[in-house]
């Protein structure tokens, strides 16, 4: 396999340089942390999953007229994207009490909010991610006023796409983050778009039924039973990939033996079911 640049390697994901200028591969991995680094662990076939998920959600988007840095998909764990640069904001859209706000205002958990929040944080694992206010992004040069207006109204846009597109499959969009990054186009003009990722590494989903947690916090909390709850997800979206998501890795992993074998006779070019 021809040797790539790696540019970044984040918690959960790593950025190789793209194909063509401009183009960078998102790659992602089984690693999980929680606490800003501060516990680490692996999700099995987490990254496979991630990948299918991020994708159907950011494609969607584009659809909707929300633009995002995805391209397309190049593999299992890897993916096409626009290079961006990213504004180092974590962007928080609420609609249900849940996680550090239940914390931090004492109210308990899964308490409707009335109307979505959008809260917004330094993303520096080191200082544990603070808090920003509006004032404060523009004193330290972070976004434009404009900027962080547009931010701010494609969050909730994501948030009201999102929030619909969970609740018909009987999930519930507690909460979320997002990522955003400024798109250089040749004359240099930069437009706003949606960066990073979309999955139960980045949201909190609850069943609607059962208030059954499928995302993150069970490993953060150690709930149990993660895998099963990112697979579950996958499978009400319908994107969970035929192959055995817990073995397969492009890079580092041959491919398990039942699959090579089940691929053997399918004819050359055969589109898989
Ligand atoms: N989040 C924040 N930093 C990293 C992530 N993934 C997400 C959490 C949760 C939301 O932001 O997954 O969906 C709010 O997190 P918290 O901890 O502030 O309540
Ligand atoms: N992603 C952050 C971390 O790795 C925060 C979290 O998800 O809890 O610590």
């Amino acid at each position: 396999m021809a040797t790539r640049t790696p540019i970044y390697e984040g918690k959960a994901k790593q950025l190789f340089e793209g194909p063509e200028p401009g183009t960078l591969i998102q790659h992602f991995k089984d690693d999980a942390t929680a606490f800003n680094n501060k516990k680490k662990g692996t999700i099995r076939g987490k990254g496979v999953i991630n990948n299918r998920i991020s994708e159907y959600i950011m494609e969607n988007l584009t659809d909707m007229g929300i633009p995002n840095h995805f391209i397309k998909t190049i593999n299992m764990r890897e993916q096409l994207v626009y290079a961006l640069e990213i504004i180092p904001l974590e962007v928080i859209v609420r609609n249900v009490a849940a996680g550090s706000f239940t914390e931090r205002f004492g109210i308990d958990e899964g308490q409707p909010l009335g109307l979505p929040i959008v809260e917004y944080c330094l993303k520096n694992d080191k200082l544990g991610d603070p808090f920003l206010s509006e004032e404060l992004i523009y004193a330290f040069d972070i976004a434009e006023p404009i900027e962080l207006e547009e931010i701010r109204m494609q969050a909730m846009r994501v948030n009201d796409y999102v929030s619909g597109l969970f609740h018909g499959i009987g999930i519930r969009l507690i909460d979320f983050k997002l990522e955003f990054g400024r798109h250089y186009d040749e004359e240099g003009r930069s437009r706003i778009l949606l960066a990073d990722e979309i999955s139960p590494d980045s949201c909190r989903l609850w069943d609607i039924k059962t208030d059954e947690k499928m995302d993150k916090d069970r490993f953060r909390r150690d709930l149990g039973d993660i895998e099963e709850a990112y697979q579950e997800v996958a499978k009400r979206l319908g994107v969970l990939p035929n192959a055995d998501v817990t073995t397969f890795d492009t890079t580092k992993e041959k491919p398990a033996k039942k699959a090579a074998a089940k691929k053997k006779p399918s004819p050359k070019g055969k589109k898989k079911s």
